[in-house]
C-alpha cells in the first residue's frame, strides 16, 4: 500500500545505548513500512544545514554538536497519514512530556537527547529523506 512519507533519525544517544533494534522494532509495530535506511556519521557541517532552520535559536549549538557527536540511523518511513501518524507516535519533544508507551517517552532522555527526530510536515519530509537519499535509492 503506498502511503505518505515521513523521516526519521534515531539519535546519537539512543545509538549508541543500543536502543536502534528496539526502536525500528517499535516503528514497524506502529505500521511504517521502511522504505530505507543507513547508518551515518554527521559532520557539524552537516548538522549544521539539516538544522538551518534552527539557526539562531538557544539551542542550535548544542543540537548540532549533539546530533554530531556519533553515529544517527537515518530512515525514510511510509504509511497512510505518515508525518502526523510519526508525530503522535514518538511524543512530545520533551520526553518527559511525553505520553506513555511513545518512542520518546520510552528512549528519550531530555529535549535534546531525546530518542528520535520526526518530519513536522510532508515538505520538510521530503527535504530531509533529499539531504540523505537519492530518489533512486527510495523504492
Ligand atoms: P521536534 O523534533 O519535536 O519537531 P523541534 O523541531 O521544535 O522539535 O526541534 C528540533 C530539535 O531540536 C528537537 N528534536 C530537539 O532535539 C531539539 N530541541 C528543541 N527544543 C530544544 C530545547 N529547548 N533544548 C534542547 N534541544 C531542543
Amino acid at each position: 500500500m503506498a502511503g505518505k512519507i515521513t523521516f526519521t533519525m534515531i539519535k546519537p544517544s539512543a545509538f549508541s545505548a543500543g536502543y536502534t533494534g528496539k526502536i525500528l522494532a517499535k516503528i514497524e509495530e506502529g505500521g511504517f513500512r521502511i522504505v530505507t535506511m543507513k547508518k551515518v556519521c554527521l559532520t557539524r557541517e552537516m548538522a549544521g544545514h539539516f538544522y538551518e532552520m534552527h539557526a539562531g535559536k538557544p539551542f542550535y549549538e548544542e543540537l548540532t554538536a549533539f546530533m554530531s557527536s556519533g553515529p544517527i540511523v537515518a530512515v525514510v518511513l511510509e504509511k497512510e497519514n505518515a508525518v502526523e501518524d510519526f508525530r503522535q507516535y514518538i511524543g512530545a519533544t520533551d520526553p518527559a512530556k511525553a505520553a506513555e508507551g511513545t518512542i520518546r517517552k520510552l528512549y528519550g532522555k531530555n529535549m535534546g537527547e531525546n530518542a528520535v527526530h520526526g518530519s513536522d510536515s510532508d515538505e520538510s519530509a521530503e527535504r530531509e529523506a533529499g539531504f540523505f537519499f537519492a530518489f533512486t535509492e527510495r523504492s
